[in-house]
């Protein structure tokens, strides 16, 4: 029996299970790059490009093995532009007795192969994605009857699970959570790691000329080009991350400097989504990093929760909760993005700097995703659709079941708190406590009103009061409200008409 076995583009790992038990002089490979897939958003010209040079390299590699594979390039004659129509295409052509596949990480494009099941007129096996710690059924009887679903104590389970980081049944060092320790704003550093970079070889040059040719409208500079395109790159690619920034990951992890677009984190984000990286595979190094005394705890703690925790249980919410978890808008806010995420073109420096760099290199770090562009966006009231198809366009690792819980629930607070006990908002002391921004903005972030003052501040106070029948409740919010009815109405007027025209500059285009 002659099965076709058809590998989606972030589906580059050659322990995937729609590979188990292939066998090289029988069964038959497809790879499709389509149109369809590269601009149902518009994704970044580096996304793009990474993942069609991840994808011919991974063909290569499995010609390598021993395997035929159908590689649809883009602009091949008679490409059908779908991944539905190309699966029906190959089957047409190779007359394959059944289709294998694992299972798409998008609901959207599961959605395309439910849909293309009948007319392929051959059975059609979908196998589970393994590459996972925690598999959806998984995580869905963890959620059962909970009525909050807490990352810590998810967390806490696969640490208990995989028996990272743990010590005789505790965790090392006593602690679950070493984040008190990681609040450290970072200072200029002569000797500041960066990541491992990769000069683009033949096969990645013509990618690049196909991408500047199709896609020369899409946001984000193309060049220079450094990615891993292949698994044992971005293996290097994060062996190098481990021996110069894991040790100080954890004390910086949430500052953000200017110039200083990657500062000591792994950026390996888009290696691991793609598949061309292992989850356990590097909790496992980073772990070890901890026992040989390479890399302190509060780094490698810090480092496996973003990865075993967060990576994890925003995958679990995604299945869980799709597809209504798209339409959620829980304030009901409904403003149009502002042009500046597109053109990084604010007075606003901390924005501009994340836009700007975002451009430059289909990245901005956690911190700068959740506090400056999504914090701008929520105290904003832009709709959260907007905000989610922006961030999904821009990064080189967003696919949507990541980048969808981590843009409505916790940049957002668009679930209404499924995922964050609070919304993540902060006026301008924050970024100013944790960057080097204000120094240089055209904007006062100790001025709390009136036309110089940092908007964030007045923003913040806006979002509050307009927002007080939904938030007002909550407990971690008190303290807040109740300072704010400390003010008086004057200063809350002044608060309330500073924002409100710094809101109507932005409804009128105009530069803030
Ligand atoms: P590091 O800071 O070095 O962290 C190590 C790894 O941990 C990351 O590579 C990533 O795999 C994982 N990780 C860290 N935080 C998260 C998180 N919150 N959720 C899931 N995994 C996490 N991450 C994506 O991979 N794709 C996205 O589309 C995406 N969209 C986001 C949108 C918003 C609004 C926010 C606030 C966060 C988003 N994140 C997303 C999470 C996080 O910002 C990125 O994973 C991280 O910045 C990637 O850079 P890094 O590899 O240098 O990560
Ligand atoms: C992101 C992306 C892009 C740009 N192009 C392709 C493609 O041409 N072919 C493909 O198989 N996958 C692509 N992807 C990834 C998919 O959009 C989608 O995110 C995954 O298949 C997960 O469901
Ligand atoms: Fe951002 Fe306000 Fe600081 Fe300017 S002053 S960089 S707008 S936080």
């Amino acid at each position: 029996m002659r099965n076709l076995i058809f590998i989606l583009g972030d589906q580059l790992s050659f322990g995937i299970t729609s590979l188990e038990g292939a066998d090289p002089d029988r069964d038959h490979i497809l790879m499709a790059e389509v149109a369809d897939e590269a601009t149902y958003v518009p994704h970044h010209k580096k996304k793009i490009a990474f993942v069609f040079a991840a994808m011919r390299h991974f063909a290569d590699a499995l010609r390598a093995k021993g395997f035929e594979v159908t590689y649809s390039k883009l602009d091949d004659a008679g490409n059908s532009r779908s991944l539905s129509g190309e699966l029906a295409r190959a089957c047409h052509a190779l007359k394959a007795d059944k289709v294998i596949m694992t299972e798409p990480g998008e609901w959207r494009v599961q959605q395309v192969i439910n849909t293309s099941r009948a007319a392929l007129g051959r059975p059609l096996e979908v196998r589970p994605d393994k590459r996972f710690v925690c598999s959806r059924a998984e995580f869905a009887s963890w959620a059962e009857g909970r009525k909050q679903l807490r990352m810590e104590y998810f967390y806490r389970e696969m640490r208990k699970k995989t028996g990272l980081l743990m010590e005789d049944g505790q965790p090392a060092g006593g602690k679950w959570n070493f984040d008190a320790d990681n609040r450290k704003p970072a200072r200029a550093d002569l000797f500041m790691p960066a990541p491992l970079r990769f000069d683009p070889d033949p096969l990645t040059r013509t990618v690049l000329d196909l991408v500047e040719a199709r896609f020369s409208g899409h946001f984000g500079d193309l060049q220079p080009f450094w990615f891993a395109v292949t698994p044992d790159q971005a293996r290097m690619a994060f062996d190098h991350f481990c021996k110069t920034a894991l040790p100080r990951f954890g004390d910086y992890q949430d500052a953000m400097l200017r110039g200083e677009k990657f500062l000591y984190h792994s950026v390996i984000s888009l290696y691991l989504n793609a598949g061309l990286l292992d989850p356990l595979d590097l909790c496992r190094k980073a772990e070890d990093a901890y026992i040989r005394g390479h890399a302190p705890l509060n780094a490698v703690e810090g480092f496996i929760r973003q990865i075993l925790g967060w990576r994890e249980y925003v995958r679990g919410i995604y299945w869980l909760k799709m597809p209504d978890y798209a339409e959620s808008n829980f304030f009901g806010a409904d403003r149009p993005l502002p042009d500046f995420y597109w053109t990084g073109e604010s007075d606003m420096l901390c924005l501009a700097e994340a836009v700007g760099q975002t451009r430059d290199e289909a990245y901005a770090h956690h911190i700068q995703r959740l506090m400056v562009t999504g914090n701008f966006a929520l105290l904003a009231g832009i709709a959260p659709k907007a905000v989610h198809e922006w961030y999904l366009s821009v990064y080189a690792d967003a696919y949507e079941w990541v980048e969808l819980p981590n843009t409505l629930g916790m940049s957002q607070f668009a679930d209404g708190g499924l995922l964050g006990s609070k919304p993540y908002v902060s006026g301008g002391n924050y970024i100013h406590k944790m960057s080097d921004y204000c120094a240089s903005c055209r904007y006062d972030v100790k001025t709390k009103t009136g036309p110089d003052a940092c908007p964030f501040n007045s923003l913040y106070w806006h979002f509050l009061d307009r927002n007080a029948t939904k938030l007002r409740a909550n407990p971690r919010l008190a303290q807040v409200y109740r300072t704010w009815e400390k003010m008086g109405g004057e200063r809350q007027a002044e608060y309330l008409r500073t924002a409100e025209a710094f809101l109507t500059r932005l409804d009128n285009s105009l530069r803030v």
